[in-house]
């Protein structure tokens, strides 16, 4: 018996929401404590023992702690019950952590902050859109989802039959892209992809991890 994990994060933040999509995924009954990052009175002071960088998640789980959202979600993944979020063979386990790699290196930069945020976000707080950065950001963007395109395997999901940590770690990524104009359009380019974004957003824990925000 062991005893309830705590995440510690905020429901906007893409990476706390890929730990919180792999604990509902495994039924893992866990705890969301609020950290804000972005507020303006700054961290609290308590924070820096979880996480040094000061950034979200961290993660504890009977006094274990744990920061890095791959480190947190292969924990979830190997220390709970439930349904098993990565493959078993070495060449599929080895493509999902291509997937989560790419993803992190060139997909959250570019389609979260290059381009959602200076489409959308920016622009709904009364700022001005930086466009050079948005056009400089836009070839990475493609190229992302045409190394994600290439890689996919046919089948619901991102490695084909079973759900795994690459769509839960590519989903939040996705959602505030396609909240842009030039996210949807580049997405329409790749039909599988379309078609596993309908699929991966239509989860019941995809629903439940939605900012309100
Ligand atoms: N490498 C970290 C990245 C976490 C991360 O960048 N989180 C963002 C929120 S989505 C953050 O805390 N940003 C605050 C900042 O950049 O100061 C992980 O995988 O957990």
């Amino acid at each position: 018996m062991t005893g309830r994990p705590m995440l510690y994060g905020a429901a906007y933040s893409v990476y706390v929401r890929i730990a919180r999509l792999a604990l509902m995924e495994k039924h893992v009954d866990h705890e969301l404590v609020p950290v804000d990052v972005f507020s303006p009175e700054g961290l609290p002071g308590w924070y820096r023992d979880h996480h040094p960088f000061g950034r979200i998640p961290a993660f504890e789980h009977d006094g274990f702690r744990l920061f890095e959202t791959t480190a947190i979600t292969r924990y979830v993944d190997e220390a709970f019950a439930g349904p098993a979020l990565q493959p078993a063979g070495a060449v599929e386990r080895a493509v999902m952590n291509q997937i989560v790699a790419l993803l992190d290196a060139y997909a959250y930069r570019s389609m979260v902050w290059d381009i959602y945020v200076e489409r959308v976000s920016r622009p709904r707080e009364g700022a001005t859109s930086d466009e050079a950065r948005i056009a400089a950001a836009l070839p990475v963007a493609e190229t992302c989802l045409a190394a994600l395109a290439g890689l996919k395997r046919s089948g619901p999901w991102l490695l084909g039959e079973a759900l795994t940590l690459a769509d839960l770690h590519a989903a939040p990524i996705f959602a505030y892209f396609v909240k842009a104009g030039e996210g949807r359009s580049l997405l329409a380019c790749h039909p599988a992809l379309a078609t596993w974004w309908e699929r991966m957003s239509a989860r019941p824990s995809f629903a439940a991890t939605e900012p309100t925000d």
